[in-house]
């Protein structure tokens, strides 16, 4: 496209509407940066975009007048699209395009992305990691947190682009071209957005839209939605499976990932020799695994980065191993949706550190949860008595309180027996005893390091 003197409205000011108008401005484009929170600050949008920056700020009502003025709209994934606003905007005749297609459309190589409802982010990183391992120009982008238009304008035609992909961000995508996607899952999520299960899934499913039969699409077998799209994908498909062999490919058996090819297996790795726990991050392995052997990075590259590979900081992290007692960061856990996942993910048993900050949580689905995995929950923090109270309430009784996390982890350390796990999975926030949840995990590091 011939972006100059195009006006263009960026609609919204969070970290997407200032990597759009840059990249806009970059590309000769006149961008008008709106977003419909009266409470922003023009003055404070303006300090985030560059010095030189000549982009027109409008922040509360948008008129007809402007809209009337415009050739393009690029929505953050953040703002509806069937906003009254938007809706204006599209009976103006104006074209809609998310902020994924706009980097999409200025830049260059190819692009590998990551869909799904759980296993976005762990796949993304893992998936970044291999390729980062395999060539030099990588971009790790979308949804993980760094705008895919802050990386679009330095790529080169060699750069290989892993890319998060939220729902959000499919609705508004239209040549989008992924040539190796992946649909994780598909449960329930961001209903409020959606409206139905049915448009949720059918966003999702947009990541393989544009893809072709040089492509590939991985795909869950074992959740039912996936496995009967994959059936009819213009595509090629890649199963994985984390329940049963699949005559052509990636499953986990006796214990180990394989490659099945249709006619001859190879076996990827044991699970134990990952550092990525429960069963959920080994479909994410797999997946990941599944995408880059179908980009062709060979196996031994693959296999060095997954045995290596650790968890996002914070989330599930794999400490260190004393004396047989595996020890887990989960400081990320900062509610009891969240600390499900870690205590899911154990696969023995678990001296549980739970506790902070009260969020007027409940906290009954998180004890149901430990699944007779639990031998202690040590806890600390103001919600410990809230937290206790609702654990008897549940028959779960061998609770121990800690008046610091230090004590917390030396109470554990004291009680654990060799293949035992001990995680901090608090499902409370950290304030109160830190000021965020990352210090929560790092002073948990230290301490354990130090045992
Ligand atoms: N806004 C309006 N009107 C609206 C809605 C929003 O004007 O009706 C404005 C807000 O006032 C605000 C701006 O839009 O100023 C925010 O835009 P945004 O919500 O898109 O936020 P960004 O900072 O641009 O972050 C977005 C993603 N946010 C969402 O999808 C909600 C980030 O994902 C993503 O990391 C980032 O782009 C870079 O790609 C976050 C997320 O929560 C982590 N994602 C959801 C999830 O993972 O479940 C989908």
């Amino acid at each position: 496209m011939d972006w100059k003197q195009k006006k263009v409205l960026v609609f919204g000011t969070g970290i997407s509407g200032i990597g759009s108008a840059d990249l806009l401005e970059k590309v000769g484009a006149s961008p008008i940066l709106y977003d419909g929170n009266e409470n922003i600050k023009e003055e404070e949008v303006r300090g985030r975009l560059a010095p030189d920056s000549k982009a027109q700020i409008v922040i509360g009502e948008l008129k007809d007048e402007m809209i009337d003025m415009l050739d393009l709209a690029v929505l953050s994934p953040g703002v509806p699209t069937d906003l009254p606003v938007v809706n204006r905007i599209r009976e103006h005749g104006v074209k809609i395009w998310g902020e994924v297609e706009l980097a999409y459309e200025n830049g260059k190589g190819d692009v590998l992305a990551i869909t799904g409802t759980n296993g976005k982010t762990t796949t993304t990183s893992l998936l970044g990691a291999i390729m980062k391992y395999h060539q030099d120009e990588v971009y790790i982008v979308g949804n993980i947190g760094t705008p895919y238009t802050e990386a679009a304008l330095k790529m080169t035609p060699e750069a290989v682009s892993v890319a998060e992909i939220s729902s959000f961000q499919l609705e508004t995508i239209e040549k989008f071209h992924p040539c190796i996607s992946a649909i994780l899952n598909i449960t329930p999520d961001h209903l409020n957005r959606h409206h139905t299960m049915e448009e949720y899934i059918r966003v999702k499913e947009r990541i393989t839209e544009n893809q072709g039969s040089d492509d590939t699409c991985v795909l869950n077998y074992e959740d039912e939605v996936l496995r009967e799209f994959g059936k009819n994908l213009r595509c090629k498909v890649l199963f994985f499976s984390s329940v049963r062999t699949l005559e052509r490919g990636i499953y986990l058996r006796d214990g180990k990932i394989v490659y099945s090819n249709g006619s001859d297996s190879t076996e990827i790795c044991a699970v134990k020799e990952l550092k990525l726990p429960g069963r959920h991050n080994h479909e994410n392995v797999m997946a990941a695994v599944g995408m880059a052997l179908s980009y062709g990075v060979p196996l031994p590259e693959i296999q060095y980065v997954i045995r290596n590979f650790q968890a996002v900081e914070h989330r599930i992290e794999y400490v260190t191993e004393k004396n047989g007692v595996v020890y887990y960061n989960d400081s990320k856990g900062t509610n009891p949706d969240a600390a499900i996942k870690g205590i899911q993910a154990m696969d023995r048993p678990t001296l549980l550190i739970g506790g902070g900050y009260d969020k007027d949580s409940s906290y009954e689905e998180w004890i149901e949860a430990f699944d007779g995995k639990v031998r202690y929950l040590v806890l600390i923090g103001q919600t410990r008595e809230k937290i206790a109270e609702t654990a008897r309430k549940c028959g779960f009784s061998d609770i121990i309180f800690a008046e610091t996390l230090e004590e917390a982890v030396h109470i554990c350390a004291e009680k654990a027996n060799p293949g035992d796990a001990v995680l901090l999975s608090p499902a409370c926030a950290s304030w109160g005893m830190f000021p965020n949840y990352e210090v929560r995990g790092k002073m948990f590091k230290e301490i354990v390091n130090k045992l």
